[in-house]
């Protein structure tokens, strides 16, 4: 995964690919799940709602349901006026009727758990926005010419595994993606390569921009700002001055540009770097030299903020997307930047001899020297375990190799020694 989580300058725009996966009307989706008899009728999921009684507001409501005017936030009553209740229309109606469902969180989270696993299966960084939404790094798993066969394998997969359909978004950061999403809804794929990002955008009304809603959309428009391509070709200072941050933040959005990673929500545990050759090499002093980079530029990280660390982690990426991880960890935390050169360069060993394009170093399970703290934009998130990159194992299910081979050792006093723990398959992150 490019950039994603990385402390270092963030990684460009095109040099990543990121999708953005978004339910179709999900509650809705989740009631025709599993009562397939309201599949293609308009249904109506009611916050608040009890059956028969007019109180409460839609959660969602079906595409077929959105035909006649019911929308998220509605009142069920003004709702029922569009669409009566199917059970009670009475016989002589002979317009759309609705099928109402109450809320079932408990539900809804368990399909969403199992979407959940399918994403984290198929990407190197996975960001939950919401109960139905998530942003994913595919970056070192597939390329632009085959990044729309990806996606729409994986809208296939959940609609065949899961029963619920999505919309995927693909573009070359966050808001791209997002924007991409939202466009053909439902049952939408639209890929954005980088070089169509801002024809994409550019006839766009601004509040279809990440980051812009109904209240800056007016503003803009009266400062003549009406569409994404007005905003892309607006004045910078003049949208700073009078939005502060964000008039920088929606600018570079009309623009195309996000430099946000994918990374989890959550609370940050690790620090990583990584960097890609120009050309793929098998040059193993070039591999090993460059990981010795990676090594210090990590290690200075956590100098300087007091972090000690007990995992240290290396990714191989073999062209074009073989995403190798190996991980040791410590039996108690450390700081220490020639254990994490001489661990570093341990895992790489088995390497020796591939052809590699990419690679990464990682610490993580941080703690902090007492008195200090870390800045939270500082680290990246991780996941409890971690998903076996090349195998797709669920989140949590490490794998582990057990000890090293070498070295049979477990209890020895010095970090080096220390270090020869185990060896484990991550998702480097
Ligand atoms: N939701 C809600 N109240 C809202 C908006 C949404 O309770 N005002 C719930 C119901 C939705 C779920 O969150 O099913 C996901 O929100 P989305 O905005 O993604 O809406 P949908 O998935 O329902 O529809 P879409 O197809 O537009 O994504
Ligand atoms: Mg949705």
């Amino acid at each position: 995964m490019s950039g994603a989580g990385f402390a270092g300058p963030p990684t460009s725009d095109e040099e990543r690919v990121v999708l953005h996966v978004d339910m179709d009307c999900f509650y809705a989706a989740c009631e025709r799940r599993r009562e397939p008899t309201l599949r293609g009728k308009p249904v109506v999921v009611g916050m608040g709602y009890e059956a028969g009684e007019p109180h409460g507001a839609v959660a969602t409501a079906s595409y077929e349901a959105r035909e006649h005017g019911v929308e998220s936030a509605q009142p069920i009553s003004q709702a029922l006026e569009a669409l009566p209740r199917a059970e009670t229309a009475p016989d002589d109606h002979d317009g759309p009727v609705g099928h109402y469902r109450p809320v079932d969180m408990a539900y809804y989270r368990e399909v969403s758990d199992e979407i959940r696993a399918i994403l984290h299966g198929v990407a190197d960084a996975v960001r939950e926005v919401s109960i139905d939404e998530a942003y994913l790094d595919v970056t070192d798993r597939v390329g632009w010419h085959s990044v729309e066969v990806f996606a729409s394998s994986l809208k296939e997969r959940i609609d065949e595994e899961i029963g619920v359909p999505a919309s995927v978004g693909v573009g070359p950061n966050m808001s791209v993606a997002k924007v991409a999403s939202d466009y053909d809804k439902p049952d939408g794929l639209v890929v954005v390569e980088p070089a169509e990002v801002r024809e994409f955008l550019a006839p766009l009304p601004v509040e279809e921009l990440h980051g812009v809603g109904p209240v800056t959309a007016r503003e803009l428009r009266g400062m003549g700002v009406g569409t994404a391509g007005d905003l892309a070709s607006a004045d910078r200072d003049a949208l700073v001055s009078r939005f502060g941050a964000r008039g920088g933040t929606i600018h570079d959005h009309a623009r195309g540009r996000d430099p946000r990673p994918v990374e989890p929500v959550g609370k940050p545990k690790s620090l990583s770097s990584e960097s890609a050759f120009t050309e793929p090499t098998d040059a193993f002093d070039a591999v090993c030299e460059r990981l010795l980079r990676l090594a210090d530029e990590v290690v200075e990280r956590t100098e300087s903020r007091d972090a000690l660390y007990k995992t240290i982690g290396i990714k191989v990426v073999r062209p074009p997307f073989d995403v190798n991880t190996r991980e040791r960890s410590l039996s108690g935390p450390v700081a220490d930047a020639d254990l994490v050169e001489s661990v570093v360069l341990d895992l790489a060993e088995e390497f020796e001899g591939e052809t590699v394009r990419k690679l990464g170093v990682r610490v993580s399970n941080l703690t902090f020297a007492e008195g200090t703290q870390a800045p939270l934009d500082e680290w990246e998130g991780e996941r409890e375990g971690g998903v076996g990159a090349e195998d797709g194992l669920d989140e949590g299910e490490a794998r582990s190799e057990g000890p090293d081979r070498d070295d049979g050792r477990s209890e020895h006093d010095r970090p080096a020694d220390r270090a020869r723990g185990q060896t484990t398959f991550v998702d480097f992150t």
